[in-house]
């Protein structure tokens, strides 16, 4: 009942690097087996309370830097974060930012929240709450179409002082969906706190603006270089951000029945007519916010170290790597990351986006003069400009001489292709390859011409999945040598988990002609092929279910892009690819048949949004909200207005 799914971007090298232990044999070639579900470790499947074809299992996403951005990658002690100054965020349906005027002297503040102005009670956890040294808090958890007053006390070594004004911040209204954000102590004890989780309470509010389903979604959100534990490597250099989502095998049926039911735009009504037929697939993958989002029973599951069980309080977990260059307000610091834009992308995987397409081949190369080699009788490493690494392993062979690469990895039980990088300045020389200790199969190595001369040749072998194979070359007649070795490359095929994700089901790569593989390109098309909204990316190590990314600077720096740029921003909207693609997979996109306005009626709408913006931000110095305000804002963003 659980099976493992994992959905990253790992190149094979790194994932290799970063699992210790035995790989899933389904799981394609990406998955850190510390993110395999354990922790119930006696038997998972007596606890597990969810229906027997609604089983969670973890999974993962990271989006990365673009190319340009991982070669001038500084070192993450190179990085000394400027703090930001503050910039309000709206409230949203869940969550408000407070804010108050720094007092001099103060070592930190005491907030209090409470919903009635004489503070006769206080919202769970928000009594003298300790907040250390900011001048802003997001106060989450809230219910909606709520007026709540704060407060802050200063303090320093001697004590604490006064109370501040009573301030008060109105949420938005109840209806709709909401995304309730955690945020992890990597958040609270930054002294970029209040800058970060203002911009992930801007991120939030333009998903509560855009979507309506009546579902709330649990995010936990980490500021950190390394995965939740018990995987806490740090991240590997270009991972912008990550991602943990919880996914369910929902019968094919009846996801694609929920998901009809669910049509309320004409997004859905012209993507639900080009559904297939009949099933691609036994059963379609979604997360758990998605599966609630077109009305089924998939609750949230998660804890916050990314393992899954009942109860598991969250949908998902975010965590933007602290080891980038981020800027959490905008205009953005140059030369750094949006991180509001990671936000958004890594929320779109949580709540829902990803693919089921993997690369089918990827290759991984072992030096011979690796320290994680054993070399017997006289071989010896030496050094050797043309060769790969620089070194070779010389004098195997004459019944003496072995060479063994251990820790060779496969991502499943399988014939694979190798190949052999070799010197040989003699007529053809001859070696045994053993394989996990099986007899030796001879292999012939032509002259390459020269000792200084790398030339190649390749054989299948059988591997068994895990990291721990062994390849041993030998000659076992006394007098006849081996050639030398520089390297050997593993072919590895993998084969995409057989569910299809629900983005999968608007994959195309021409009219009529759907793609579901990493070969050829592949677009994502809500009519049959025919518009084509954005490509997929089929570049590994970017994520295959992400859009295909142009070089930096991009034209289009969509949300979505597998790899980001410097220097460039961008949110999701009803009309961008994610605004759709949410749509179509099963959200309640609120206008998407909203016309857009004409120019004349554009600069009319443009004139009254900055008189409402500007009646804001006196409240706000003032420190007073007005909800309808707000709302009112909220609806004239949301025109389509080029
Ligand atoms: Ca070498
Ligand atoms: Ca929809
Ligand atoms: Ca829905």
């Amino acid at each position: 009942m659980l099976s493992l799914l994992a959905i990253c971007a790992i190149p094979f090298a790194l994932a290799q690097s970063r699992s210790g232990g035995n790989i899933e044999p389904s799981v394609a070639n990406r998955v850190d087996q510390s993110q395999l579900p354990t922790r119930n470790s006696n038997s998972p499947e007596q606890n597990i309370l969810f229906p027997a074809s609604l089983g969670p299992s973890a999974a993962t996403h990271e989006t990365r830097a673009g190319l340009q951005g991982v070669i001038e990658f500084p070192n993450a002690n190179e990085i000394t974060p400027p703090i930001e100054t503050v910039s309000s965020a709206a409230p949203t349906r869940s969550s408000f930012m407070a804010t108050w005027d720094s007092v001099s002297g103060a070592k930190g503040y005491f907030l209090d929240v409470s919903t009635s102005n004489s503070f006769s009670t206080y919202v769970d956890g928000y009594h003298g709450l300790d907040v250390g040294d900011v001048n802003g808090r997001v106060v989450t958890g809230l219910n909606p179409g709520t007026t709540y007053y704060y407060r802050v006390r200063p303090y320093t070594d001697a004590g604490s002082g006064g109370y501040s004004n009573v301030m008060t911040a109105t949420t938005e209204a109840p209806t709709g969906l909401m995304i309730n954000p955690i945020f992890d102590d990597s958040i609270t004890m930054n002294p970029n706190s209040a800058a970060i989780q203002a911009m992930i309470m801007r991120a939030i509010g333009i998903y509560e603006s855009l979507f309506s389903d009546p579902i709330t979604i649990e995010i936990l959100f980490r500021y950190s270089d390394a995965a939740p534990a018990p995987s806490p490597t740090p991240f590997p250099p270009g991972v912008l951000s990550q991602s943990f989502f919880v996914p369910y095998d929902i019968r094919w049926n009846d996801f694609i029945s929920a998901l009809r039911a669910d049509a309320t735009t004409s997004n859905d009504n012209i993507a639900n007519a080009s559904l297939p037929g009949s099933a691609l697939s036994t059963n379609i993958v979604a997360s758990s916010a998605n599966g609630r989002a077109v009305g089924l029973n998939t609750p949230h599951a998660m804890f916050s170290d990314g393992t899954i069980g009942p109860g598991g309080p969250y949908d998902g977990i975010v965590t933007l790597n602290s080891a980038q260059p981020f800027s959490f307000t905008r205009p953005l610091i140059s030369g750094s990351f949006d991180a509001q834009r990671s936000v958004e992308h890594e929320i779109d995987e949580v709540i829902g986006l990803g693919s089921h397409v993997r690369p089918t081949s990827c290759a991984s190369s072992y030096e011979a003069e690796s320290s994680d080699n054993t070399l017997t009788g006289g071989a010896g490493i030496q050094s050797c400009p043309t060769c790969s690494g620089g070194a070779e392993v010389v004098y195997v062979g004459n019944n003496s001489g072995t060479l063994q690469f251990n820790n060779v990895t496969a991502n499943a039980t399988h014939s694979y292709v190798l190949t052999i990088w070799y010197l040989n300045g003699d007529a053809t020389r001859y070696a045994y390859l053993s394989v996990n200790g099986s007899p030796g199969t001879p292999l012939s190595f032509p002259s390459t011409g020269s000792f200084q001369t790398v030339g190649s040749i390749q054989t299948t072998i059988t591997l068994n999945a895990g990291s721990s194979n062994t390849l041993t070359f030998y000659n076992p007649i006394t007098g006849n040598w081996a050639p030398d070795f520089d390297r050997i490359g593993v072919s590895c095929a993998s084969t995409p988990p057989a569910n299809l994700r629900p983005q999968d089901l608007f994959s195309w790569s021409s009219r009529g002609v759907r793609n579901l593989t990493s070969d050829g390109s592949r677009y994502f098309s809500i009519d049959s092929g025919i518009t084509n909204i954005v490509g997929f990316n089929q570049a590994p190590p970017g994520d295959l279910g992400d859009w295909l990314s142009e070089a930096c600077p991009q034209r289009h720096p969509y949300v979505q892009n597998a790899f980001a740029c410097r220097d460039q921003y961008s949110d999701i909207s009803a009309t961008s690819p994610e605004g759709i693609s949410l749509d179509v997979i099963g959200y309640d996109l609120v206008n998407a048949s909203m016309p857009t306005p004409n120019t004349t009626a554009c600069s009319l709408l443009q004139q009254r949004l900055h008189r409402l913006q500007r009646r804001k931000r006196r409240l706000q110095r003032l420190h007073r909200s007005n909800p309808r305000l707000n709302r009112r804002i909220r609806r004239l963003q949301l025109q389509h207005c080029p």
